[in-house]
């Protein structure tokens, strides 16, 4: 009896070191989308409080908008206020963003060096410390995520060593906001959701037969009528060119390219329906054709060729009048006033279903399309039927549908970009219960979406000619952030690791596990996903 005080205190010891080993478990069972290439935990922790500093090392303007962002995210549950120091010696406890160009992580890659005393982020570029960051906040408590303060969390994170860097250089999402308009919170909001997961390209599907969303100056009715309505008979919209351009920089700013898309020949009824002189005489399907009233949207005169404005979802109708050079001169005007604000170095030109294009006009006018954005210093995209028509050096197919096109652009020398529609298409629907979304190419559940393999896809298309992985969003059924939200989680995880993750290190098992961490951290952003009965969420 005399030992029990002993015997009592040695337990309660025990349970102690027990439990907050409990708090911090080894690196390795950290829940980090995409899985970095090495983890090596060393089973202790490091505690982020009130006066850690971020300490930036390194000579490149951007690192002070990079250590902002950090300071930002990290400021949002926790309050506090990170410092930030450049001049002195990291002291203990300091987060330090190293940037160091002779470091060879790859051009994206990082380095995450976490000990009890420090946290050291290393990359060669600006981008590699920025999908480090990504890293380092997936290894936070998930409370990290809420945008108010939280109490009562301990900000510890695992030690160990991290070594990264992407499979693909192109990992992208596709945003159709032709189909239905998404606002430009709407848009920054996914390009915050993609920037988590350490994607780097926004291709804007800007225009197509139900509406056109870009401000055009010299072409102003694109947006006045074009713009005017969408699938269903909604009201549209359109992005202005001073909003496009703050959609761009908020993109730079988490590393994401945007790649705006003018769809043409076909899927043009809104230019159509605007400009009449672009093609007489098209005709628009009856049951979704609305007349434009132009004295409501305040465009003066009349222009008896345009056509009606279409709000259905059936496509193949519309094409415009190749063989006039009034088209050329649209396409050169639209293409000069989007590589003036496009940064990033590709134009998306469409170039799919045209089916009222004939061949023999078809092809001459993709090569001169591809001529015109080459004389705007940029590079073309094209969805897979490009590949009729004679690719320009350095242009690109993205392959959607039919894998004899993707064949003849690889032929010709072309790059691919993967988007199986039966397996990256975020509209599809994950099974015959789902409300939202299509079914034409399949339906595409979770492990359908994880299971595939970018270089098994078409035969004689290898690594070295797969640009990247690239997961679109058609909207003719999504009409607002919750609706995307839900077609898109949690299969872009599965896309962002595919793109990320050599297909050795891809395993759908530990994949399935992580993402249960993930669906909590979800929830606490407040987003809407679909709880796919192959992960076991938990409560
Ligand atoms: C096919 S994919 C299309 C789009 C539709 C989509 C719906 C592609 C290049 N064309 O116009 O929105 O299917 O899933």
């Amino acid at each position: 009896m005399k030992s029990f005080p002993f015997l009592f205190f040695a337990l309660l010891a025990i349970l102690f070191t027990s439990c907050s080993k409990e708090k911090t478990p080894n690196m390795t069972d950290y829940a980090i989308i995409p899985q970095p290439i090495s983890v090596v935990g060393t089973g202790d922790s490091f505690e982020l409080v009130e006066n850690t500093q971020i300490h930036l090392v390194g000579d490149s303007a951007q690192l002070t908008q990079i250590s902002a962002y950090l300071q930002q995210l990290i400021q949002n549950a926790t309050s506090f206020d990170l410092q930030t120091n450049t001049e002195t010696e990291p002291g203990e406890g300091a987060i330090v963003l190293a940037l160091d160009p002779s470091l060879s992580v790859g051009n994206e890659g990082y380095q995450l060096d976490i000990t009890k005393q420090s946290i050291k982020l290393s990359a060669s570029s600006e981008a590699g410390l920025f999908f480090g960051i990504q890293t380092l906040r997936q290894l936070f408590p998930a409370e990290l995520e809420i945008k108010s303060q939280v109490s009562g969390v301990k900000w510890r994170i695992p030690t160990g060593i991290i070594t990264d860097s992407p499979e693909y250089a192109y990992r992208g999402a596709m945003l159709d906001v032709a189909r239905h308009f998404f606002s430009v919170e709407d848009v920054k909001h996914y390009i915050d959701l993609l920037a988590f997961y350490k994607m780097n390209m926004l291709h804007l599907h800007l225009s197509d037969d139900q509406g056109w969303r870009i401000e055009i100056k010299s072409w102003p009715n694109l947006t006045t009528i074009g713009g005017s309505t969408q699938v269903g008979g909604g009201k549209g919209g359109f992005y202005t060119q001073e909003q496009y351009k703050d959609i761009v920089a908020y993109a730079q700013e988490r590393f994401i390219t945007i790649i705006p898309e003018i769809d043409m020949p076909g899927h043009t009824n809104s230019a159509l329906a605007s400009y009449g002189e672009l093609n007489p005489g098209i005709t628009v399907p009856k049951e979704h054709s609305v007349k434009v009233d132009r004295a409501a949207l305040g465009v003066e005169g009349l222009d008896p060729l345009a056509s009606e404005l279409y709000t259905g979802i059936v496509v193949g109708f519309s094409t415009l009048a190749t063989d006039k050079e009034i088209t050329y001169q649209f396409v050169d005007d639209v293409i000069r006033e989007l590589a003036e604000m496009t940064p990033g170095p590709y134009i998306h030109i469409g170039g799919d279903e045209s089916h009222v294009t004939e061949m023999k006009d078809y092809i001459p006018f993709i090569n001169r399309a591809q001529e015109i954005v080459a004389k705007y210093g940029k590079t073309s995209i094209g969805w897979d039927e490009i590949a009729h028509a004679t690719l320009l050096p350095g242009s690109v197919a993205q392959y959607w549908a039919v894998a004899e096109n993707a064949k003849m652009a690889v032929d010709q020398g072309a790059q691919v970009i993967m988007s199986p529609a039966t397996k990256a298409y975020l509209d599809m629907q994950y099974d015959s219960t789902t409300v939202l979304g299509l079914h034409w190419a399949a339906y595409i559940e979770l492990d359908s979406a994880y299971n595939w393999e970018p270089t098994a896809m078409v035969d004689g298309i290898g690594k070295s000619n797969i640009l990247g992985i690239e997961a679109p969003l058609w909207t003719e059924t999504i009409t607002n952030r919750s609706e995307l939200e839900y077609m898109v989680f949690p299969r872009i995880t599965a896309i962002a690791e595919i793109a990320w993750v050599p297909k050795e290190s891809k395993d759908w098992d530990s994949y399935k596990k992580r993402l249960i961490d993930h669906g909590k951290r979800w929830e606490l952003m407040g987003i809407n996903y679909y709880k796919s009965p192959l992960v076991d969420w938990g409560k």
